[in-house]
């Protein structure tokens, strides 16, 4: 372990995890490492959990609030649901026991804009960062941090925390080293300047975050992958959306409004936003770019075969194998790939001027083109809104896709109206399901509802999605949205198929809730 931690002094805090877990105070507020299953501490949380465990069985109450990146994995936001040991959770979590607790009213949940949580921390708003727990590949002589496989809030988190907790994790590559991109210039306002990144390849920072040595209680060493989740081969669905994305890209090359190499790509997470980048693979376009928050394993492979000249990213999120892989040739990705602070790789200033294209994932899109990418029903927390938000509003070309319908078929994903909106009709430029494409863009309202019911709705839901548009413009008071106000869930309960495959989605969202 001594090549890893090159600062002598800082060695002699080496420690296992329990000993770590058992500095961690009741009632704090810790930062941690970790977006979307990458880069999160892994053995520090499951001996806090193991703690709080005992501590519960003894009649007591220890609950923590937990910061993030993003999501993480079993080993932290699982563990630590499990024994119901967080208080409140931000900014985004995707676990099924979290959102078990969330749904059920048992812990807060606070879903952030990802671009925004550095500046609510350092504006105050979140109340004081107590400990951060961060993993990295090593450090350096003279106490900087090597960041591993994500950056998300890790330079907030040890800029503010009191105290400091290191996981190293021998797993991760130390060739890592020098793909992060740490910047540093940012300020409060109105102090704030431009953020000087004209192209996704821009270095502006520093390869390391930097760290009191003295705020530093505990290194723990660790030697575990990542939680990379596989990814199934695109299904028929995922195949037709993508086929329309880029059916479109290239219709927009050929009249002149988008450039042939594209405009740099973001590419939520998910299957379909994988398989989107796999058919780029043989598509007409290359020298492509990306300008994201994940790299999933399709933009892995357009960067390994040559098709994607550069990608910028906060966090890799690859399936076991690429994971491997990457690991294993991190130094040949050194000059196509730069990992920032989630404040930068999701900033709305760069988004805007890069001109970035974004692709995201939606639960359900109403017939204006409002989508809805957090709630089941309205009420229930499905993973929060991430970095979606941050890039919708402030990209060139704003993206939602989506399979047609849910659930074996039971539920439209286009309805009446949304019964939660994350994304207003003023953000959502493009709707694709397999069935279609809606280019909303240039629309007014009741022109929207018709591409997006003619051209993206399931066949089986067309007939009544017409019905309700035909019948609420006769009935509506106003007639520049037309609703039926009274009606406009009843989607949900009267219109969704039959009853019995109704009924097998509802159980299933109670497991699911
Ligand atoms: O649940 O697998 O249990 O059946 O929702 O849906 O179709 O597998 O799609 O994995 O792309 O997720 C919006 C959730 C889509 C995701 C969302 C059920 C469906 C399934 C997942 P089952 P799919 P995806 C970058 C950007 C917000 C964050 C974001 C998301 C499950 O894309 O979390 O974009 N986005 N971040 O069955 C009931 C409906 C439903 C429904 C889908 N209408 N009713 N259930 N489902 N539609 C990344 C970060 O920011 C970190």
């Amino acid at each position: 372990g001594q090549n890893r931690i090159r600062n002598a002094q800082l060695r002699s805090k080496i420690m296992t995890a329990d000993q770590a877990a058992a500095l961690i105070p009741k009632g704090c507020n810790v930062g941690m490492s970790g977006f979307t299953g990458a880069g999160y501490p892994k053995a520090v949380p499951i001996a806090l959990a193991e703690r709080m465990n005992a501590i519960h069985a003894a009649g007591e109450d220890f609950k923590i609030s937990v910061w993030t990146g993003a999501s993480t994995a079993p080993e932290l936001d699982g563990v630590l649901a499990k024994v119901d040991g967080m208080e409140l959770r931000l900014p985004y979590q995707s676990d099924p026991t979290c959102r078990k607790r969330i749904n059920a009213g048992e812990m807060d949940y606070l879903d952030i804009h990802l671009s925004h949580v550095g500046q609510f921390v350092w504006g105050g708003y979140l109340g004081k960062l107590d400990v951060a727990i961060i993993e990295v590949v090593g450090i350096r002589e003279d106490g900087s941090l090597i960041s591993s496989s994500s950056v998300g809030n890790n330079k907030t988190w040890l800029d503010c925390a009191d105290k400091v907790i290191i996981e190293v994790n021998h797993w991760q590559n130390e060739a890592l080293e020098g793909v992060h991109d740490v910047y540093y210039g940012t300020q409060l306002p109105p102090k704030r300047k431009p953020i000087p990144i004209l192209s996704a390849s821009d270095r502006i920072g520093e390869t390391g975050l930097r760290c009191d040595p003295n705020k530093i209680i505990a290194i723990v060493e660790t030697d575990a992958p990542d939680r990379n989740s596989p990814f199934s081969p695109p299904d028929e669905n995922s195949r037709l959306i993508a086929g329309h994305i880029i059916e479109f890209f290239g219709h927009e090359v050929k009249r002149g409004r988008l450039p042939k190499e594209l405009l740099p790509l973001q590419s939520g997470v998910g299957n379909v936003a994988n398989a989107v980048m796999e058919q780029l693979q043989n598509a007409p376009f290359d020298n492509l770019t990306a300008y994201t928050e994940v790299l999933q394993d399709g933009m892995f492979n357009l960067l390994r075969s040559g098709k994607m000249a550069f990608a910028s990213a906060t966090a890799l999120s690859l399936s076991p194998e690429a994971a491997e892989e990457f690991n294993r040739d991190v130094a040949k990705y050194r000059d196509k790939l730069v990992l920032r602070p989630q404040e930068i790789s999701n900033h709305p200033e760069v988004i805007r001027r890069l001109g970035v294209i974004a692709m995201n994932g939606l639960i359900e899109a109403d017939i204006y083109g409002n989508v809805n990418s957090t709630h089941i029903r309205g009420t229930s927390i499905m993973n929060g809104i991430g970095g979606s938000g941050d890039f919708a509003r402030n990209s060139w070309l704003s993206i939602f896709m989506t399979p047609s319908s849910a659930k074996n078929g039971a539920i439209s994903c286009i309805v009446p109206m949304a019964t939660h909106v994350d994304h207003t009709e003023h953000d959502v430029q493009v709707i694709v399901t397999e069935q279609g494409l809606a280019d909303l863009r240039g629309l007014s309202p009741k022109k929207r509802a018709r591409v997006i019911i003619e051209n993206c709705a399931h066949p089986y839901f067309k007939p009544a999605l017409n019905e309700y548009f035909e019948r609420a413009q006769k009935y509506s008071h106003g007639q520049h949205t037309p609703h039926i106000l009274d009606e406009g869930f009843t989607f949900l309960s009267e219109w969704q198929a039959d009853m019995t495959a109704r009924d097998a989605w509802k159980a299933d969202s109670m497991v699911q809730a």
